[in-house]
């Protein structure tokens, strides 16, 4: 598991190579900008119910048959099951964000879930869909610029954008 620091150290490592003068400025500027971050991953976990819970809804709306009897989230231990794994992914998102880099979702998250779904006959386009949908509301509140000082964040969402296509591409 990397930060965005220690991910840096560790390429410049193996090729036995000071730190550059680019990866510096790299990293003082996420230090320079990092209360957005902080105020980012603040957000997103203190709404992360909301978050798992809206996107679960929208996507049983569009997607009936998953709690019809027979679907993959019918019977309320499926159901909770679902919701379980929405919110895991949600927490390991709020992880990377933290950190600044996608391995600790990587690898103690995405790592093996296609297969484990594979392998339990859930449907990972499915799964897919509700973190496309979770990825939505997160940066619609974390980007929301009421009661905050005004900045520009768009780098900032776009790099939480990455780690929920991430999460949806590896399991889609
Ligand atoms: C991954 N999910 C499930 C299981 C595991 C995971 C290991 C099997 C064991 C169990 O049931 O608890 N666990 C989860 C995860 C990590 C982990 C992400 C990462 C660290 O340790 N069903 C649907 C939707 C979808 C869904 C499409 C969006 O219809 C999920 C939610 N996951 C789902 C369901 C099960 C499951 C298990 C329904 C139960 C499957 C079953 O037992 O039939």
């Amino acid at each position: 598991m990397f930060d965005a620091f220690t991910k840096v150290v560790s390429q410049a490592d193996a090729r036995g190579e000071f730190l550059a003068t680019s990866q510096l400025d790299a990293l003082s500027s996420m230090v320079a900008e990092g209360n957005k971050r902080i105020d980012a991953v603040n957000r997103i976990t203190s709404n992360a119910s909301t978050i798992v819970a809206n996107a679960a809804r929208s996507l049983f709306a569009e997607q009936p048959q998953l709690i019809a009897p027979g679907g993959n989230a019918y019977t309320s231990r499926r159901m909770a099951a679902c919701l379980r794994d929405m919110e895991i992914i949600l927490r390991y998102v709020t992880y990377a964000t933290f950190a600044g880099d996608a391995s600790v979702l990587d690898d103690r998250c995405l790592n093996g879930l296609r297969e484990t779904y594979l392998a339990l006959g859930t449907p990972g386009a499915s799964v897919a869909t509700g973190v496309q949908k979770m990825k939505e509301a997160a940066i619609a509140i974390a980007n929301d610029s009421n009661g905050i000082t005004r900045g520009d964040c768009s780098s900032l969402m776009s790099e939480i954008g990455g780690y929920f296509d991430r999460a949806a591409s590896a399991v889609g």
